[in-house]
């Protein structure tokens, strides 16, 4: 232990000077006045204080000290639980028993730290957006893979502190249950969207709105496949474009159109659009491919808003396209944007460019709006799938598949 000198005028200054320098935790060995204040001179007082030998080259404490501190500490432990291990190895006359019992201690009280060190090192490189919570070491692990699939810190963040408050104590010291008890979490916040094949003679009328290339002309021939032969029984499909305005992009859905025999038609304007409604009536499914556009752009958003409002035989069901590749901001921006329009469902693709998924349960969570497909790939008609919780949880919880 060592001590310091400080001095000043007055006790008080003296004091503040100490707390600038070693901060609010010292301890006083003594105070006394050395020279008494007169008229024409300043007083001066002293106080000597107990120091740790490093707290003197750490006065003010910043966020990133922190961390750092509790890694050192964790350091520490390490180096204190091996050092312990050794000496341990070095007494041979410990009974085998207890030896088995303390060395499960240790790994247990090993990868207690490992973990710690895991969550600090996710941290650290996200001190910017510290928040006060204090997390247990066991759920470092699940916190670093969900923060690293894209989910937002709000959501990451509000989970954590729920889950700590409300998950059973025993359950907490085991990482396989935790796991488990997050799995379950979030597949129930997940909403899904479950097909169900129409019976004549009910319709259904599915518009498909979006950015540009994020795959809604692929998905509807998916789709329109998918509709007209793969289900258990085949329905009658028709097709519509008002994507009239992106060269190649009519003779896209033609193409695929042609090839599985089914009715096309192409629209410019609302008067248009109801009649061909009419002349594709006799379907039980009508896909409707509209031109892409920039979340930015809302005159474009706005003229489709304006296909709405046509008369016809069954209502006009939106379904928001959007690609997994697209960060969670943007995502909330274009779903925003979009929402001018009576968004039903959202469909994601291009989930086989990436594999973190996160940022998906982040826009399900705030918007609530369930999912009802997910297209994997460009392959027509085969890269698409129904939605389901499991996927996307694959893309979240498991360290694997990342
Ligand atoms: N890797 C991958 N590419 C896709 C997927 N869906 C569409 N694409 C590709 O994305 C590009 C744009 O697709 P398109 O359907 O024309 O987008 P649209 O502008 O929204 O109609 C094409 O090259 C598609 O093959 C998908 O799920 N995965
Ligand atoms: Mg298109």
């Amino acid at each position: 232990m060592k001590y310091k000198t400080f001095t000043a005028p007055t006790y008080t200054e003296a004091i503040n000077k100490i707390k600038q320098t070693l901060g609010d935790d010292v301890v006083i060995v003594s105070s006394r006045e050395i020279k008494r204040k007169t008229l024409s001179s300043p007083g001066l007082y002293e106080i000597v204080v107990e120091i740790e030998d490093d707290k003197e080259k750490k006065p003010l404490k910043t966020e990133s000290d922190d961390v750092l501190l509790k890694l050192s500490s964790a350091a520490k432990e390490i180096s204190s639980i091996s050092k312990s291990s050794l000496s341990e190895n070095k007494t041979k006359d410990i009974k085998s028993n207890t030896k088995n019992d303390e060395i499960l201690i240790l790994k247990e009280e090993i990868s207690r730290i490992a973990d710690t060190l895991k969550y600090l090192h996710a941290t650290v490189w996200d001190i910017t957006n510290k928040t006060e919570l204090e997390l247990p070491p066991e759920f470092s692990e699940i916190y670093a893979l969900a923060k690293a699939s894209g989910m937002s810190s709000k959501h990451l963040d509000e989970i954590m502190r729920l889950t700590i408050k409300y998950m059973p104590i025993k359950m907490r010291k085991n990482r396989i249950a935790i796991k488990r008890y997050f799995h379950t979490l979030l597949k129930k916040m997940i909403p899904v969207r479950i097909e169900r094949e129409i019976k004549p003679p009910h319709k259904k009328i599915l518009m498909f709105v979006g950015p540009t290339g994020v795959g809604k002309t692929t998905t509807i021939a998916k789709l329109a496949a998918r509709y007209a032969y793969k289900l258990s029984s085949r329905h009658k499909v028709g097709i519509i474009t008002l994507d009239t305005y992106r060269i190649g992009a009519v003779e896209q859905l033609m193409t695929y159109a042609k090839m599985m025999r089914l009715p096309i038609e192409t629209v410019v304007d609302p008067s248009d659009f109801e009649e061909a409604l009419n002349a594709l009536r006799h379907n039980d499914y009508i896909l409707i491919d509209t031109v892409g556009s920039s979340q930015h752009d809302k005159e474009k958003i706005e003229k489709l808003s304006s296909f709405l409002k046509v008369n016809t035989f069954a209502e006009i069901n939106i379904n928001l396209v959007l690609s997994a590749i697209t960060k969670y901001e943007d995502l909330i921006d274009i779903y925003n944007n979009f929402s001018i329009l009576p968004i039903d469902t959202l469909i994601f693709t291009k989930l086989d460019e990436t594999r973190s998924y996160g940022n998906m349960f982040s826009l399900l969570l705030d918007t609530k709006k369930p999912i009802s497909y997910y297209s994997i790939g460009q392959e027509v008609p085969d890269d698409l799938m129904e939605a389901n919780a499991e996927y996307l949880l694959k893309g979240i919880l498991e360290k694997e598949f990342n």
